[in-house]
């Protein structure tokens, strides 16, 4: 009698546990979940970032297909960086555009692909209530190596009060920021993203279109032990920098040191790895760059937000990203990011070592 109440219950155990495992929570579905969260939403940062959702399944399809189609090539064409523009890149950046403008809750878009503003006039009054910052695909210069690249976005509300989107409306510091995220599209493809109330991701169901929950509540870890640098610029990085990284080679048991190097080329895989695996992004000044490399609008204050809310930090190696009053649309910053701890030992090195490079000159357009 016992054995066979056990088997009964065993028997609906397991068949709960089949249908949990298989609840899948829709990307749809939490946005509009956590809308309820914000009692003055009204739905239009919901359309935004669905909006965003659905542009970035596009370009993953295309991505995907990027292998067996003739797109790998260049375009020809170069961008505001200078960069010759990969059809890929073209591609998603007009796809983006063409998503965020189509969905209307956008006025103004500020892309790594496009020198100015691109401004759009929304006639119905409670429309157009949000600018997007966006690089439609970090890392392209990997495609050809198939190595994982990414879409990052940044989301504010717009300052202005009606018609076109301005520079003004974009020009604001990352504290701002209503949402960032990033798409990784890599062995599969993920939406990370936050709306300052922790950060979550969610995996793309290819066979059915959904992005669903798969990982909830993403937290860095206390401390981590890789360490993501492009070692190839040792020569012009700060004292500072230099010390740090021979302090991450050192052996210490209790500290786990050595730390192991990791570091792809491309931001948003190298984030990724790090926010799962724990470990430290740096891409500093440098003699040669005083403001690094990376853009502050479009790479910088969205990876900076998931950072922070994933319970890490985001600086300049001195300041606050988020802080950084943006001058110029296309300006860099240094980026050093990770948990919390790896940062400020950072930074230590930076104020002990390199102190003059606090006030790094402000950066210009042309940069
Ligand atoms: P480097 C890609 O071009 C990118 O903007 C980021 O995705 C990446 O972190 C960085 O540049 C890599 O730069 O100089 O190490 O090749």
């Amino acid at each position: 009698m016992l054995k066979r109440k056990k088997n009964a219950y065993l028997q609906h155990q397991n068949s709960n546990a089949m249908v949990t495992r298989y609840k899948i929570k829709t990307l749809t579905e939490f946005v509009i979940e956590r809308q309820s969260e914000y009692p003055h939403a009204k739905g239009a940062l919901t359309r935004l970032l669905n909006d965003i959702a659905t542009a970035a399944k596009i370009v993953n399809r295309e991505i995907n297909a990027a292998g067996l189609v003739d797109i790998l090539g260049t375009v020809g064409s170069t961008n505001i960086q200078g960069e010759t523009q990969k059809k890929l890149d073209v591609y998603a950046n007009d796809m983006f555009i063409t998503m965020l403008k189509g969905g209307g809750e956008c006025c103004a878009i500020a892309s790594e692909e496009n020198e100015k503003v691109i401004s759009f006039q929304n006639n119905i009054a409670e429309l157009g209530k949000y600018v997007v910052a966006i690089d439609p695909l970090d890392g392209s210069s990997n495609i050809e190596s198939n190595v994982s690249i990414g879409t990052i976005f940044s989301i504010y509300r717009r300052k202005s009060e009606i018609g076109l989107g301005t520079l003004e409306d974009l020009l604001q510091p990352g504290v701002n920021q209503v949402a960032a995220g990033y798409i990784i599209y890599g062995s599969s493809t993920m939406l990370v993203y936050t709306t300052g109330k922790g950060v979550n991701g969610f995996t793309l169901d290819p066979s059915v279109g959904i992005f669903c929950l798969s990982h909830p509540d993403m937290k860095f870890t206390e401390t981590g032990n890789i360490y993501s640098i492009n070692e190839g610029n040792y020569v012009y990085f700060p004292e500072g920098i230099k010390k740090y990284i021979k302090y991450l080679q050192e052996e210490d048991k209790c500290t786990l040191r050595p730390y192991t190097s990791r570091y792809i080329g491309s931001l948003v895989a190298d984030f990724h790895r790090n926010l799962i695996k724990g470990g430290i992004f740096l891409y500093p000044g440098t003699r040669k760059n005083p403001s690094g490399k990376l853009r502050l609008l479009y790479e910088c204050n969205p990876i900076a937000f998931i950072a922070e809310q994933a319970g890490g930090k985001a600086s300049d190696g001195f300041n606050r990203i988020m802080e950084i009053q943006p001058k110029t649309l296309h300006q860099r910053a240094p980026l050093i990011t990770g948990p919390r701890k790896m940062v400020e030992k950072a930074e230590e090195y930076m104020r002990n070592f390199s102190p003059k490079m606090e006030h790094s000159p402000m950066p210009t357009e042309e940069e």
